[in-house]
């Protein structure tokens, strides 16, 4: 969420910091904003809403400068409006930041009582009045920062310039991602490798509680002590290359499509095609002993989380904790010795899940990630990286980075049942023979599109819907809720079947769609009877299953999608697909923006 950038170049650089933008929108798009120095003095353009407006903006009035900072927003204090929007300045220091200063309500009124104006009511701007205040008690900008620096409670990442210095960048981290670009003469900072990566190759990313002082030729970074200290600069594989929505209307359809191919991809990094045994970059030793795994993501990727705890206590016969990071992180649960924990994020730099990662990595324990960005923080502070190889997913909706992590996960899971004696060899052959049959079924499932679109027309007056499962299909419910409420803003809940005569059923009538997912497996008929409770109260079953469970419900008034029969162990890869689709659709229909849905992100990397 938020994205940085900023640059000391060679010519003017308002047109390449909206173009580092760009490739950051994806973390907010409540508004953006661009300074530069021009003639010694900071100059801002800044608007509302995505970068269009700011672009709009920009061709009216033009912004010269050698050195300037952009930022797109993700409003967390203050309402997305122009007087909100980053960069936040005064006559001296302009600021850009990425996390939220804590303790901003003290500092703002320590600002006030010291005679400060302060124009907007987000917390970023108080960054830039301290840092003002000890440049007029006589310190240098450098030394200003730092005091500055000190100051500060909760999470920032900082891009910072000033009046009157044309070759002078400050950048800041601690709690969320700061990357600096080297070029020729040239320097960047970014919220990550991606926006830079058209510019330059070369990265160094800050440390917690780094703060670095960049000039042209390049730049010394300091820990949060003050002292100098190196940072490794890498290469990063990141290309510069625009992804383009390739003939589709939307991101979301795109990536929806693009399942079979890339689960294909990842199911080919671990699955050897010869011998078809999972082969895993490295299986930690850990795992084979592990008195207990925990399992924490946000989000969709909790869902993914929740999905492989089925598959982890069943298959590899290993007691698995699954929860939400915001939680988990701050529950002081003491760890099993010799645990292990997993975490798992698309972009691996989600607040919440790098704290509960720390977390777990004081109390001992080895840390797997499942990401799909491999240079991401992430990745970067686990011990295993098992990399999901989605490709860039732009969409702010998680479709095809979900499938892969399940996908990850299954692999994970049956390498883990053959390390620990769980599974026997025609169990393992059964289970990988239908892991490698998933591209293909996939393909087939998108076959449903037309039918499911049809489907959505009915659903779009609908202020409610439920979704129910059980087993590895409750995640998948809960997930198919998340997607409709995320794009279509229509009401929607998931529930584990068993559970609705627990409440949820006072819901039903027949204005609330039920969406049913229910694979023929060894629980489908306890489903079948809560299909049967539905109708009973006159509410609108849509069912998601197979030929054979479609069969098995009789005559009822259901509207089926009949999938592909497959093995119980890979219907919550597949039945993900329709469950995206139909929210897709629906939220074509109701006329939503698709791809940027309001008030998300797709990085969140603020608590
Ligand atoms: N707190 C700042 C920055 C928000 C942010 O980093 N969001 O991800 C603001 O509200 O502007």
């Amino acid at each position: 969420m938020c994205g940085i950038v900023g640059i000391i170049g060679k010519g003017d650089v308002a047109d390449l910091l909206v173009a580092g933008l760009r490739r950051l929108e994806y973390r907010g798009y409540d508004s953006a904003g661009v300074a530069t120095l021009v003639n010694g003095r900071i100059e801002r353009r800044r608007a509302e809403g995505k970068l269009v407006n700011l672009e709009a903006r920009l061709k009216e009035q033009p912004l010269p400068g050698r050195i300037g900072i952009g930022h797109t927003r993700w409003a967390t204090h203050g309402i997305p409006n122009e007087t909100n929007a980053h960069p936040h300045a005064t006559d001296r220091v302009a600021v850009v930041h990425n996390g939220i200063i804590e303790n901003f309500v003290e500092l703002r009124a320590e600002l006030k009582a010291r005679g400060c104006t302060l124009e907007s009511e987000t917390d970023t701007e108080v960054v830039a009045h301290l840092i003002t205040l000890y440049l007029k008690d006589g310190m240098k900008p450098a030394e200003a920062t730092h005091a500055a620096l000190k100051r500060l409670q909760g999470a920032f990442a900082l891009g910072i310039v000033f009046a009157g210095e044309h070759d002078l960048m400050i950048g800041a981290r601690r709690g969320s991602p700061l990357a600096i670009g080297y070029g020729d003469g040239e320097m960047f900072i970014g919220s990550d490798a991606l926006a830079l990566a058209p510019l330059t190759q070369r990265i160094t990313y800050l440390d917690e509680g780094d703060w670095a002082v960049i000039t042209q030729q390049g730049a010394t970074i300091h820990d949060a002590e003050g002292h100098v200290v190196k940072r490794e600069i890498r290469a990063t594989a990141l290309s510069g290359a625009l992804i383009g929505k390739g003939g589709y209307r939307h991101f979301m359809l795109k990536e929806i499509y693009e399942q079979p191919q890339v689960i294909g991809d990842t199911l080919r990094s671990y699955v050897n095609p010869t011998s078809r045994d999972i082969t895993l970059p490295s299986l930690p030793e850990a795992l084979v002993t592990a008195p207990r795994m925990t399992l924490v993501a946000c989000g969709t990727a909790f869902y993914a989380c929740m999905v492989a705890k089925y598959w982890l206590e069943r298959i590899a016969r290993l007691p698995v904790e699954v929860d939400i990071a915001s939680e988990f992180r701050y529950r002081a649960a003491d760890m099993p010795k010799g645990g292990v924990t997993l975490v798992v994020s698309q972009s691996g730099e989600t607040a919440d899940t790098l704290a509960a990662l720390r977390y777990a990595r004081a109390q001992g324990q080895h840390i797997i990630a499942v990401v799909n960005s491999p240079e991401s923080t992430i990745a970067r502070e686990s011990d295993t990286v098992l990399q999901t190889l989605a490709g860039p997913e732009i969409g702010v909706a998680s479709t095809k980075a979900f499938t892969t992590q399940l996908t990850v996960l299954a692999c994970l899971t049956l390498a883990v049942a053959r390390a620990r004696g769980a599974l026997s060899a025609a169990d393992e052959g059964r289970l990988v023979s239908a892991l490698i049959e998933v591209p293909a079924r996939a393909a087939d499932v998108l076959n449903h599109d037309g039918r499911l679109r049809d489907l959505a027309q009915g659903m779009i007056e609908a202020t409610d819907v439920l979704y129910l499962g059980r087993g590895t299909s409750y995640p998948i419910a809960l997930e198919g809720a998340l997607k409709l409420k995320e794009i279509s803003y229509i009401h929607a809940e998931g529930y584990a079947a068993g559970e609705m005569k627990h409440g949820p059923i006072a819901l039903i009538d027949e204005t609330v769609p039920v969406i049913v997912i229910a694979p023929s497996d060894e629980l489908f008929e306890k489903t079948a009877s809560n299909i049967q409770e539905v109708v009973a109260r006159g509410g609108r079953v849509v069912f998601f299953g197979d030929a054979k469970g479609i069969g098995g419900l009789g005559d009822i008034d259901a509207t089926c999608i009949a999938l592909p029969e497959v093995d119980p162990f890979v219907a919550p890869i597949l039945y993900s697909i329709p469950v995206q689709l139909l929210a897709y659709h629906v939220a074509v229909l109701k006329g939503t923006d698709v791809d940027q849905p309001r008030n998300l992100a797709k990085s969140v990397t603020v608590e």
